[in-house]
């Protein structure tokens, strides 16, 4: 009994440093992975159940895994897509939303694929590894966003391999695989974000993907603070300043009462709603 209660007391007491270095902070920014998601029923990469487990990356997730089995390739990421698109946001999308309303984050970078953030309302997201939605095409310039173009449907229920509609090639998905760049406009917008935040909301990520990770080890560099959420320790937790093991959805939850708390006259900090929105500078 007593253990229980010092666990959850000092859970409690991480999730008031986290909510009061939130609340304090003036540009913080979120660094975001797969357990995001896993509450939405998106499986992770690594882990336990994770798609890796079941799956070689290297025969799925590189540009020569494709060249050889497009079909396999294929056939692997249209099952995700189909999963992904009948996933609904989860109370850690809708509280980074929430923050970036209240005017305390400003950007969410993600390494997710699954446009969950912008589903939840976040505005200013930053996708480090492409849109699982989106197509592109292996020999010209060719781009479609199969949500918006509404042609999602009839593109996961054709069973040929996808064809250009402009020049006739191979289309593939829109993500980045294993030996790939990332999108240079992504990678330089995520780099000067993490250069001008004081604090990095970082949520269900192994951190060990790269140059991805770099993110919260820059923010760290430059001065500012790192709060993780994971149910499990990262590659990042080393220079966190704040660990919160939990699920991203219950924590987040949990961190939103207290900043609502804090930004309502608890603490001193309802000025900050003003400072936010820019009425008070
Ligand atoms: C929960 C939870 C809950 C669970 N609540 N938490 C050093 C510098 C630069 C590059 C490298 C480097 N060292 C090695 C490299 C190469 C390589 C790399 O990083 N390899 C390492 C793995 C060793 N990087 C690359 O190849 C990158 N490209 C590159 O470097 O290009 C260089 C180049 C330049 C110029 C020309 C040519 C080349 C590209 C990396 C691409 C990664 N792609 C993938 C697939 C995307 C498409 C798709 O979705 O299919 O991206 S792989 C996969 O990993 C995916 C993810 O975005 C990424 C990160 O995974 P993530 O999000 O962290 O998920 P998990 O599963 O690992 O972790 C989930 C976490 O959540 C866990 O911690 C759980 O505990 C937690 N969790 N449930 C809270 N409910
Ligand atoms: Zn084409």
């Amino acid at each position: 009994m007593g253990r229980i209660f010092k666990v959850s007391r000092s859970a409690n007491n991480m999730l008031e440093e986290a909510a009061r270095l939130l609340v304090k902070s003036r540009f913080a920014i979120a660094f975001t992975g797969a357990g995001i998601s896993a509450e939405s029923g998106v499986p992770t990469f690594r882990g336990f159940n994770g798609l890796w487990k079941k799956h070689r990356p290297e025969e799925l997730a590189t540009p020569e895994a494709f060249e050889k089995d497009p079909h396999l390739v294929w056939s692997f990421y249209k099952w995700r897509m189909d999963l992904i698109r009948k996933a609904k946001p989860n109370p850690a999308h809708y509280a980074l939303a929430e923050l970036e309303g209240i005017g305390i984050l400003k950007a969410v970078v993600t390494q997710n694929v699954d446009d969950l953030h912008r589903e939840a309302g976040s505005r200013n997201v930053v996708e480090l590894h492409g849109n699982i939605f989106r197509v592109r095409c292996t020999s010209c310039s060719y781009k479609e966003n199969l949500k918006e173009s509404g042609r999602l449907e009839a593109f996961l229920a054709e069973r040929d391999l996808p064809k250009c509609p402009r020049c006739g090639s191979l289309l593939r998905p829109d993500v980045v695989w294993f030996g790939e760049p990332l999108p240079r406009k992504a990678l330089e917008e995520a780099f000067k974000l993490a250069e001008t935040a004081d604090l990095v909301l970082v949520i269900g990520t192994s951190g060990v993907v790269y140059p991805a990770a770099y993110v919260p080890q820059i923010v760290k560099e430059h001065g500012g603070k790192v709060i993780e959420v994971n149910t499990e320790r990262s590659g990042i937790t080393p220079i966190a300043d704040v660990f919160i093991r939990g699920r991203a959805g219950e924590v987040m939850e949990g961190l939103m009462e207290k900043v609502r708390v804090m930004l309502n006259g608890g603490g001193g900090f309802s000025d900050r709603l003003f400072r936010g929105r820019g009425w008070g500078d």
